[in-house]
């Protein structure tokens, strides 16, 4: 089914295996969100590059989470916590489906809402309202957003875990970590960017970052990403081996994507009756 709105955006609805992909053209990008996970697979302003990779070897049958795009880990980041042992790594958000709520569009942008279909015991025992919220114009913007609808305060993490489509070169720099404190999950230790920050090595790092703005620059691109809610962002790149160990990750994907995540990492409490919302925008500078 293919759908024309007033101005000048097409959304067209493709059946891929077992799933729906939305995908949408503008004047001013394309982009391509999948129903499982609610994820962004695919950003492209016009005449640019993608800004977001996707692997070539990624599945995309909701057999795993869809690896590249822009991924979503909630209710946790990272593995399960103690009282949700046994439970998938990074959360439900990834596995769900997703309904498309609402869609609005000029000129200017376009923008959609969408809500998970969560199985009913577990939205019994999270007691939390999601909602995903994308507004796309040259920039893609990512909002994901909490509501606490229960009596219990939630330990809430999360993160955007954005797959940047960026060549993982020893010029990829993050000059605005330098001095910053991180955790080093690869070493399982307490750092800080003592030098300019520099791609050219596997890293798993949680960065106590907590400003706005971030840049993420090479000699042919600058990537711009303006945070909100966050606490950390994360910084991944699995290189060579972590790459091939990894049935859905192409062996040589690690050279041209680095995670740029932004995340809550480091302990939120939600409070009945409150709402939390983590925000990712991602645009190319020139
Ligand atoms: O965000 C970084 C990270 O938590 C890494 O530790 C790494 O394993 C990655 O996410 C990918 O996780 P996934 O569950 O998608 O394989």
């Amino acid at each position: 089914m293919n759908k024309q709105f007033t101005n000048s955006a097409y959304l067209s609805y493709k059946s891929n295996e077992n799933q729906t992909l939305f995908v949408l053209k503008h004047p001013l990008f394309s982009a391509t969100i999948s129903e499982f996970g609610g994820q962004l697979l695919n950003f492209e302003p016009i005449d640019s590059q993608p800004l977001v990779w996707l692997s070539n070897s990624a599945k995309l049958d909701c057999s795993k989470p869809i690896r590249g795009g822009a991924p979503i880990c909630w209710p946790w980041f990272g593995p399960a916590p103690t009282h949700f042992e046994g439970e998938p790594q990074h959360g439900y958000a990834r596995n769900l489906s997703w309904q498309l709520e609402s869609l609005t569009e000029s000129e200017e942008q376009v923008n959609l809402v969408l809500t998970p279909k969560l199985p009913e015991p577990l939205n019994e025992k999270l007691q939390l309202a999601l909602k995903l919220e994308y507004t796309f114009n040259k920039a893609a913007e990512i909002t994901l957003s909490t509501t606490n609808v229960g009596n219990h305060a939630f330990e809430l993490s999360a993160a955007i875990h954005t797959y940047l489509n960026i060549p993982s070169s020893p010029d990829t720099e993050i000059p605005d970590l330098l001095n910053c404190v991180y955790m080093d999950k690869l070493t399982n230790s307490i750092e800080q960017q003592s030098e300019p920050f520099q791609l050219n090595q596997a890293m798993d790092r949680i960065y106590h970052y907590q400003d706005a703005n971030l840049e993420v620059v090479n000699k042919n691109t600058k990537v711009q990403i303006t945070n909100d809610g966050h606490d950390s962002i994360v910084v991944w790149n699995p290189w060579k081996q972590g790459s091939e160990a990894m049935v859905d990750f192409d062996d040589n994907g690690y050279l041209s994507m680095l995670c740029v995540e932004s995340a809550l990492t480091r302990g939120y409490s939600l409070m009945p009756g409150n709402t939390h919302k983590l925000k990712q925008k991602l645009c190319f500078k020139r």
